[in-house]
């Protein structure tokens, strides 16, 4: 069984967003048309309270994209995004979630970021989305979202160690930064990953 897993489609990672990837909005359209082939979909969404500590404006003289060490973790430091509740969180009108079975959300907690959407960072606490993929007979996953060097690369390796044949739909997602992503997309192949275009989907499925 395959699962179409949709991360972080949000309003804060689109074009006039407070964390907007470069094109992230060319995916909707992208993503809508591979839902039909799909048994299962589900998403995930980014739900920081207001006073997450990933965010720079909750350390004294921290700027964006700077970096530090929080709770030992390697923690870049990001403009405030996805608020709970926001409508930079919400999902935007033209990405269809008729087909969304279950929304798994992240980020809740102040004290820790949590890119992927199976764990934390510290890999200390999960989702429940991973049993949940296990209960539906899900051995295949294949990823899409934002943004593609962040959370997409952080659920796919994840996906990879939880022993999903896993996917990323290249064309169906977008970086911030894009020698980060070409890094990441080879540590993904390298550890088992396959990556794919949307175009060769239907006829794969
Ligand atoms: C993300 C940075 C911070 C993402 C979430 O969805 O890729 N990136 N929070
Ligand atoms: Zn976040």
């Amino acid at each position: 069984m395959k699962a179409l897993v949709l991360i972080d489609i949000q309003n804060d990672f689109l074009p006039g967003g407070s964390l907007a990837v470069p094109g992230g909005d060319a995916i909707i359209p992208i993503v809508n048309r591979l839902q039909p082939f799909f048994e299962l979909v589900v998403a995930t969404q980014d739900w920081h309270p207001a006073n997450h500590k990933s965010f720079a404006s909750q350390h004294n003289g921290k700027k964006p994209f700077d970096i530090i060490s929080l709770h030992g973790l390697r923690q870049t430091l990001w403009p405030d995004h996805c608020i709970q509740g926001t409508p930079g969180a919400g999902f935007p009108g033209e990405l269809n979630l008729n087909k969304t079975e279950t929304i798994f959300r992240k980020g809740t907690n102040p004290e820790i970021d949590s890119y992927s959407g199976f764990y934390d960072n510290g890999h200390r606490k999960s989702t429940g989305l991973a049993g949940y993929l296990r209960n539906k007979k899900v051995n295949e996953v294949y990823l899409a979202g934002l943004a593609g060097d962040i959370c997409v690369f952080s659920t796919a390796m994840d996906s990879l160690e939880e022993k999903f044949i896993t996917f990323i739909i290249e064309d169906a997602t977008r970086p911030i930064n894009r020698q980060d992503f070409k890094k990441a997309m080879q540590d993904f192949v390298a550890g088992g990953g396959k990556i794919i275009q949307s175009a060769s989907l239907p006829a794969a499925l």
